[in-house]
């Protein structure tokens, strides 16, 4: 089947769903997905859109599987390797079948799902879960050109009108503010989450590499440390056709990359003085019950 076959027709539309802003390609497939046979050895990689998932999940599958099954770093994409649980876009394999034919130990898998859609079975098992969270400013501008580049995802419209959606919680997988946060409050009674910052992996992903392996019981080497961190580069994932998402017919890569610009800050090329004071202040209120603190520059 050719990449143009495998296209999904048109943009979807946005619809409430439990509360959550979303759009079919990641709800028709929810009775599999509440239904979900966690193992307890599964990781659970969860983030808001745009906020380093791939980054994290390339990390994760070179720390488990780069030594011992090298063949995989040229054939297999990273959307294979860590299968995103609600995924169910036509003539693909959702999300849960790619989770169940995993062969390999441990699962890594990837949701956006807020906190409170989560299947219950990954708590039941005490699954460990890696959460990655980045600026509200970065993330909006990184999901903005993700929207305009992604068939499977609504039309984001200008950067005017976008800003306003996000604010108002109404891009898929719903607002930022309560995703971030009701993440964060479930690590304070579920001890098996690692909380992680995009800033943070920017300023020093070497310090970030041995704090992900600490939480995981992982053993390694400086050595295979410092390898993984420099595979794992903005550069190198870029350059990576395994890890860059080229190879998924979704996306359109003339609009703009899935590999942008990796950066800490692209917001002041976005926002208006008037818009960054207007999101500073809406921003203050959403957050002022949470003990969440961002850089938006490093
Ligand atoms: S997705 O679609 O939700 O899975 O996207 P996600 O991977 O979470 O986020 C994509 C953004 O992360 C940037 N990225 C990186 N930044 C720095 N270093 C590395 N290695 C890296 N890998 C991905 C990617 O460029 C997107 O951010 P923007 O700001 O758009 O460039």
């Amino acid at each position: 089947m050719s990449a143009e076959q495998m296209k999904p027709e048109g943009r979807p539309e946005i619809f409430d769903f439990q509360g959550i802003s979303m759009v079919n390609y990641f709800t028709d497939n929810w009775e599999n997905v509440q239904n979900f046979h966690a193992r307890p050895d599964d990781i659970l990689i969860a983030t808001y859109p745009k906020a380093g998932t791939t980054w994290v999940s390339y990390i994760l599958d070179l720390l488990y599987f780069g030594k011992d099954m090298p063949e995989r770093q040229t054939t297999l994409p990273i959307y294979e390797r860590v299968p995103f649980l609600e995924f169910a876009v036509p003539v693909m394999h959702t999300g849960t079948e790619l989770a169940e034919k995993l062969s390999t130990c441990p699962r890594l898998i990837k949701t956006h799902l807020p906190v409170q859609l989560i299947p219950k079975a990954l708590w039941e098992q005490n699954c460990k879960v890696v959460y990655v969270a980045r600026n509200a400013k970065d993330n909006a501008v990184s999901y903005f050109h993700f929207d305009r580049m992604n068939k499977v995802q609504p039309e984001p419209g200008d950067w005017n009108s976008y800003i306003e959606k996000f604010m108002e919680g109404k891009t898929v997988f719903g607002p930022w503010y309560d995703h971030v946060t009701g993440w964060w409050e479930k690590k304070q009674n579920y001890s098996n989450i690692h909380y992680m910052f995009y800033e943070d992996l920017i300023e020093d992903t070497g310090r970030e590499l041995e704090r992900l392996c600490s939480f995981l019981g992982l053993s390694t080497t400086a050595e295979e440390r410092e390898c993984i961190r420099g595979g794992t580069q903005f550069d190198a994932m870029k350059a990576n056709p395994m890890a860059n998402y080229s190879t998924i017919p979704v996306m359109d890569f003339k609009i703009s990359p899935f590999m942008r610009k990796g950066k800490v800050g692209d917001w002041r090329n976005h926002f208006t003085v008037s818009q960054n004071e207007e999101f500073d202040e809406h921003y203050k209120q959403k957050m002022k019950n949470s003990t969440l603190v961002f850089r938006t520059q490093i």
